[in-house]
Order: structure tokens, then sequence, then C-alpha cells
């Protein structure tokens, strides 16, 4: 019976390290950044767009997950303060399914473009979880 209790206690023991919390949104070594294009860039349309997350995990939105989220590029808009909705339309775009690359149509000029990650549920992280950068397409 003893063999038995020490057993049990040792698994517990040897779990612990399993059991931290996910990364929350707010920690601080938690950001997103573009690996592509670089700020500053001069681009030629369609623009490849990389993108990357630290401290969080990608996830495919439909649940929110803590610790999780997925990638949104705004083009030339503010970014969503956190909690909002990041809307849907040619501004806003979403990779809901995961993705972590894309190219972009854009016109040329200057354009403002925001990688923002956002929950399974599309609500923003706010701009601790966003990235602007500036390019000029030719
Ligand atoms: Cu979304």
């Amino acid at each position: 019976m003893r063999i038995l209790v020490t057993l049990i206690l040792l698994i517990a023991v040897a779990a612990v390290p399993f059991c931290k919390k996910a990364a929350a949104p707010d920690a601080p070594a938690a950001r997103v950044s573009f690996t592509q294009p670089t700020d500053g860039a001069t681009v030629v349309s369609p623009v490849k767009v990389g993108m990357s997350v630290e401290g969080m995990s990608v996830r495919p939105a439909g649940e929110i997950v803590p610790g999780t989220g997925h990638f949104h590029i705004l083009i030339d808009v503010d970014t969503p303060e956190e909690g909002k909705v990041v809307p849907a339309d040619d501004k806003h775009k979403h990779y809901g399914k995961g993705q972590t690359e894309t190219e972009l149509e854009l016109k040329p000029g200057q354009h403002k473009l925001t990688l923002l990650f956002a929950d399974g549920m599309h609500q923003s992280y706010g701009p601790k979880m966003a990235q602007t950068i500036q390019v000029t397409v030719k």
C-alpha cells in the first residue's frame, strides 16, 4: 500500500511541469511580426507576406482557446481595440484556417499594413498583438 501511495505521489509531482498555464495574451513575450515584407520596403503587387507569432500559437478560427489565435492583415485602417471583433471586408483580411503566409493585391502607392492576432471568435488582442509597417507598391 505504501508503495502505491509513493508511486501516485511521484506521478503527481512529475506531472506538475505539464500543468503550466497557457501563455496569456498579455504575457510580455507574446508578439506578432511580419517576416516579410520589411518596414519601408518597396514591393511589387501581389505582395508576398509572411506572418509570425511568439508567445502564443496559431489555431484555426472557430472556438476560443486561451493562448491561441489567428492572423489578420489590415490595410490602411486602424487597429481594432482589444476585445473588438475584427470586421471582415477587403481592408480586414482574416486567415482563419491558420495560414502564416499569403499574397496581397495592392494598388500602387503607399500602404499601411497591420498584422493583428485575434482569438477564435475574431476578437482583437489589441495593439500589443499587432505590428504596423509601411510599404510602397510600385
Ligand atoms: Cu478572424
